[in-house]
């Protein structure tokens, strides 16, 4: 939760507490569109109330918050769900039960926050009317202001969805609309300085409460991201690439022309913004699509517990260790399954740990059977090794836990089965689901990567102390008859340098890593050769800045493929070597450096906690 501290200056208060227990918030899954559609006009009637949201369930304590319902009905979080034909004019009204004026936005004439927005008082109701025009994914919010900021304690949870259909859409049975909502207090004697009911949830409820989407093998399922928190996400899915089609800031939604639509594993959605991904699931089995910020797919209770991180103990009773931000899919077979042929290629791959490497906390790596490395076990390599395998040639790699703790693999990007695909108690199929790998002991994971790019593999399990600790590595899939050369091929892999320990007032943040270390050596590279560059973020909890300079000046390069897929061409165009990427996104570009040109590559951890190092490259 790595940008909050903009905002804790101003979570002094929450809802105003009366003493009758008021009642349950339920979760709302954004498949039932709310108010009365008649001859082109919707009217709904919302009221904003006190209830008792459980994100974790009704066995654990609410939090006591403000929501809003339809007039009489139960509260819900996020709140009820306008979608309507484009065309369609919508009236709403808004009743305030609350006792403190409230702000609201988007449901007038303009969409977003950043238009036109009613203040109601106490007790008061408000009427609102807007024509839905453009097609496309918005939201309403409400808001306590104290003098124009708005209480991020309170706008966790008072808003809902304006989805805008073009005429005639039918709308699958997988489709989804995911809004992300927040809450949080600080609590400094907590070790993150959050509060032990901090959450991040989606359509109101926290992994592993949230809704498991059924699907069967070959649908195509349209998800749209909504992020109404103050927090980025970079969301991730397993298993599949998913189509940008969409993206959008609340005010307006851009659908991008079939041509410049991409293809992506991890995509940032930014507070404020929506983002469309249709995707179609086509292997059976258990998927996850989660942030891929770590404290946010990671339960409070292990971001609180330093011991439990470091592997000492681990208190939580799931194999997999994810918490908030993570949304599963079961995915039924319809076809028959296409099996590998060809006898698989093996390698061993040993996971390493060894205590007080980053301060009291453990340092672990990954090295490859038969390697140098391999044989001195003190060693611990850091980014892995780059795994270069082949497309459509398939492999089995032994994973061999020669650390601590339990382990798990994730293969991010690659296209496989569920069960290699690396979340512990979850991957797999019926009752075939992956264990985690205990100490000491063994696991071979099989698949057979369909698509020539970058990628990478890394922990999924204790992900906050295993992979901001050493546990990553990049992985290079050849076309057939490609040759990987490490002249023209570098990889590069944005890491961090040890754990974070707090997240808020006194952050402690770890150095950024560049392959391994935060005084990286100068690349050398010759001028007038094409390289081919394999950016990798696997930071923890925050974006990655970077720049490609000759003298202040960003140089020239070509993106050409995200994610490990092709950019279409329309995208893959020359542009200046400045870009912001997320933990979990991989980029790729192509570089012909000019003769005389020493240039610089400076990078850094994304606002607000820049700290900018640098790397020579020196072009001969
Ligand atoms: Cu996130």
């Amino acid at each position: 939760m790595n940008q909050i501290a903009a905002v804790l200056a101003v979570v002094t208060s929450t809802v105003l507490l009366s003493n009758a227990d008021p009642p349950r918030i339920v979760p709302n899954d954004n498949q039932r569109p709310a108010g009365r559609l008649e001859n082109g006009v919707l009217r709904l009637h919302l009221e904003a109330r006190e209830g008792m949201w459980h994100p974790h369930g009704y066995d654990r304590e609410g939090i006591r918050i403000g929501a809003f319902a339809e007039e009489g009905a139960p509260l819900q979080i996020p709140g009820p769900l306008v979608r309507v034909p484009a065309g369609t004019e919508v009236r709403t009204t808004v009743r305030n039960a609350l006792d403190r004026p409230l702000a609201v936005f988007g449901l007038g004439a303009q969409r977003g926050v950043s238009g036109d927005s009613v203040l109601i008082r106490p007790r008061q109701k408000a009427e609102f009317r807007f024509v839905a025009d453009r097609p496309g994914t918005y939201y309403y919010m409400g808001r306590h202001e104290q003098a124009g900021v708005p209480d991020p304690a309170l706008t966790g949870s008072l808003h809902g969805a304006i989805i805008v259909d073009p005429p005639g859409t039918t709308i699958a049975p997988g489709d989804r609309v995911m809004v992300i909502s927040s809450w949080f207090t600080i609590d400094p004697a907590k070790f993150s300085d959050l509060s032990s009911d901090a959450v991040l949830t989606v359509n109101g409820l926290a992994w592993p409460h949230t809704e498991v989407v059924e699907a069967t093998q070959g649908d195509t399922l349209e998800w749209r991201w909504i992020n109404l928190t103050a927090l980025h996400h970079p969301m991730h899915l397993h298993g599949f690439h998913f189509r940008v089609d969409a993206r959008g800031d609340g005010a307006r939604d851009t659908l991008y022309a079939p041509e410049r639509r991409w293809l992506a594993v991890t995509e940032h959605v930014a507070p404020g913004e929506t983002l469309t991904s249709v995707w179609s699931p086509a292997r059976p089995g258990n998927w996850i699509f989660h942030c891929h910020m770590q404290s946010h797919m990671t339960p409070i209770e292990i971001i609180n517990s330093p011991l439990a991180r470091r592997g000492a103990a681990h208190g939580h009773d799931a194999q997999h260790q994810m918490g908030m931000l993570v949304v599963g899919i079961r995915v039924k077979p319809s076809a028959s399954r296409p099996q590998a042929t060809g006898r698989p290629r093996q390698m061993r791959l040993l996971i390493r740990s060894r205590p007080g490497v980053y301060g009291e906390n453990p340092g672990y790596g990954y090295a490859l059977g038969g390697s140098l490395e391999a044989r001195d076990p003190g060693r611990l390599p850091v980014p892995g090794p780059t795994l270069v395998l082949k497309q459509g040639e398939p492999v089995a790699i032994n994973l061999v836990n020669q650390s601590h703790d339990p382990a798990a693999v994730h293969w991010h990007g690659i296209e496989l089965e569920s069960y290699p695909d690396g979340v512990p108690g979850w991957s797999g199929e019926g009752d075939r689901i992956l264990p985690s790998i205990p100490p000491g002991d063994s696991l071979t994971v099989r698949f057979t990567p369909p698509r020539a790019g970058t990628f990478m593999y890394h922990s999924h399990f204790n992900e906050m102390q295993q992979i901001a600790s050493g546990l990553y590595g990049p992985i290079v899939v050849l076309k057939p008859g490609e040759r990987f050369d490490p002249e023209a091929d570098r990889v590069l892999v944005f890491s961090d340098g040890g754990p974070w320990t707090r997240f808020t007032v006194d952050s402690l943040v770890p150095p950024t890593f560049l392959n391994g270390r935060s005084d990286p050596e100068p690349l050398r590279l010759r001028a007038g050769t094409t390289y081919r560059l394999r950016l990798i973020n696997i930071l923890t909890e925050s974006s990655a800045r970077l720049e490609l300079l000759n003298r202040e000046e960003p140089v020239e390069w070509r993106a050409i493929a995200k994610d490990g897929a092709d950019l279409p061409p329309g995208l893959a165009t020359l542009r200046p070597a400045q870009f912001t990427f997320l933990p979990g996104e991989i980029r790729d570009f192509e570089l012909t450096p000019a003769a005389g040109s020493d240039l610089v590559l400076r990078f850094g951890k994304g606002p607000p906690r820049e700290v900018w190092r640098q790397m020579a490259v020196q072009v001969r």
